[in-house]
């Protein structure tokens, strides 16, 4: 089987100080718990950034700065988000793909998001989908709901992108598809063949949801931006302990962790 990808999803646009006073805000606090992601076995950042007084910000500049000191020190693969915040406009969004980072998100539709609406219709996705391909980007096709899987099916008919496509399953995000195992499979059926996936499970449904994927030749997002507790009650002390955690199950299961070179090969991003 592959080896394992583990992504760290770190800050994210919605987790605060009160969800866990662990979680790092500024560029130096985001780039020091990657580092220590890294060592504990993550190979991707999904980065959101915040502005000085810890909002969700999509400016260039805050990227900027964050992913010079995260490459100061770590080979991390640096997927930056396009997804924001829902409030935000496609243009903010589009912004940290300027700096063409190795890796961005493309989520492939609209989704009620808690009280909230994600909004990414069609126009949108294409226009973030062309400016990946002309940067050299990687699109990881972030999925919330099991059609989303065909909007982004929509894009390739299109030619707008090409097999095989990495996919990422957000599973339990109040609005789109609920965090059960069944759901999980049936989204891995849908996918088109040569694809790649991996699964952030939000809140309970992450530890359970990770463990399908290290079986089921998947690969997992763990982090605050999804989830903030170790255990039921108990806060985690900091994202390295959960990407730690995924690293120990999958050395119990028999499959080995890939190193960020390694997840370069497995998803075809070496430039
Ligand atoms: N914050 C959510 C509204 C992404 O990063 O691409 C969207 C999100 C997805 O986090
Ligand atoms: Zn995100």
């Amino acid at each position: 089987m592959n080896k394992l990808i583990i992504t760290v999803a770190p800050v994210g646009a919605e987790t605060t100080r009160r969800d866990n006073p662990n979680l790092p805000l500024s560029p130096e606090e985001i780039a020091e718990e990657v580092f220590r992601c890294e060592k504990k076995g993550a190979s991707i950042v999904h980065l959101h950034v915040r502005d000085a007084d810890g909002n969700a910000t999509q400016s260039k500049d805050v990227f900027e700065e964050t992913i010079n000191l995260i490459k100061k020190q770590s080979n991390i693969i640096i997927q930056t988000s396009t997804g924001g915040a829902s409030w935000m406009k496609a243009e903010e969004r589009l912004q940290p793909v300027m700096l063409n980072p190795e890796m961005a998100t493309l989520t492939a539709g609209t989704v009620n998001f808690g009280e909230e609406v994600f909004s990414n219709p069609m126009p949108m996705m294409t226009e973030f989908a062309k400016q990946m391909v002309e940067r050299g980007v990687k699109p990881e096709i972030e999925v919330f709901e099991v059609g989303m899987i065909h909007n982004a099916l929509a894009l390739i008919k299109k030619e707008i992108l090409k097999l095989p496509l990495h996919f990422d399953f957000v599973m339990g995000v109040p609005g789109g598809i609920g965090g059960e195992p069944r759901h999980l499979v049936h989204m891995i059926e849908s996918l088109p063949p040569g694809s790649t996936w991996s699964v952030a499970g939000i809140g309970r449904s992450e530890l359970p949801l990770a463990t399908m994927a290290i079986v089921m030749g998947g690969h997992v997002r763990v982090g605050f931006e999804d989830n903030v507790y170790y255990a039921k009650g108990v806060l985690a002390d900091s994202n390295a302990q959960l990407v730690e955690r995924i690293a120990r199950i999958a050395g119990e299961l028999g499959r080995q962790v890939a190193t960020p070179d390694e997840a370069r090969g497995i998803l075809g991003l070496i430039r």
